[in-house]
């Protein structure tokens, strides 16, 4: 198999900046709902910001595997405040289908390079993304329905407490 192209390398190194973005982003969302006092909403944050972290090593072990070169850029500050918490939650779910939208760009530029390792590789992010968006736009709906009533809130709270993080990198739950 030939070494990876560079392109493609730098390409995946400016996808490892983005995914530690993503993995401040939720601790930074973490950090909002524990404020709040709503425990289960910064459990799911932080499980969502392993996660990431999960998708940045399996991205860094990719490229040293393909005889590339992992380099660490400065990550962006992310944002601290957000208005509500379905504000934030729609915030996180039009970050995910951003990042959907660049990962579909990453397995172009491998179809163009005909470079099917890393298309395959590419492939298990797309899947990802699509079980990520799913469960962000399942939260948005549920506190579209709490809106004004603490009650829904607070058991919407309690569910999302149990969210936990699968050997695989993926979450059990929520
Ligand atoms: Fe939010 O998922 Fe990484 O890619």
């Amino acid at each position: 198999m030939a070494i990876l192209n560079p392109a493609m390398n730098q390409a995946l190194n400016e996808q490892i900046n983005r995914e530690m973005y993503s993995a401040h982003l939720y601790l930074a969302l973490a950090a909002y709902f524990e404020e709040r006092d709503l425990p289960g909403f910064a459990n799911w944050m932080r499980v969502q910001s392993q996660e990431e972290q999960f998708h940045v090593t399996k991205l860094f072990n990719y490229v040293v595997e393909r005889g590339g070169r992992v380099t660490i850029g400065a990550v962006a500050e992310p944002p601290s405040e957000w208005e509500s918490p379905l504000q934030a939650f729609e915030a996180t779910l039009a970050h995910e289908q951003e990042i959907s939208t660049v990962i579909d760009g990453l397995v172009d530029l491998a179809l163009t390079n005909k470079d099917r390792a890393s298309e395959s590789f590419l492939r298990w992010y797309v899947d990802e993304q699509v079980e990520e968006e799913a469960s962000v736009d399942r939260v948005v709906k549920m506190l579209r329905l709490s809106e004004g009533q603490p009650a829904a809130m607070l058991m919407l709270d309690r569910e999302l407490a149990s969210r936990r993080l699968a050997p695989s990198g993926s979450s059990a739950a929520g």
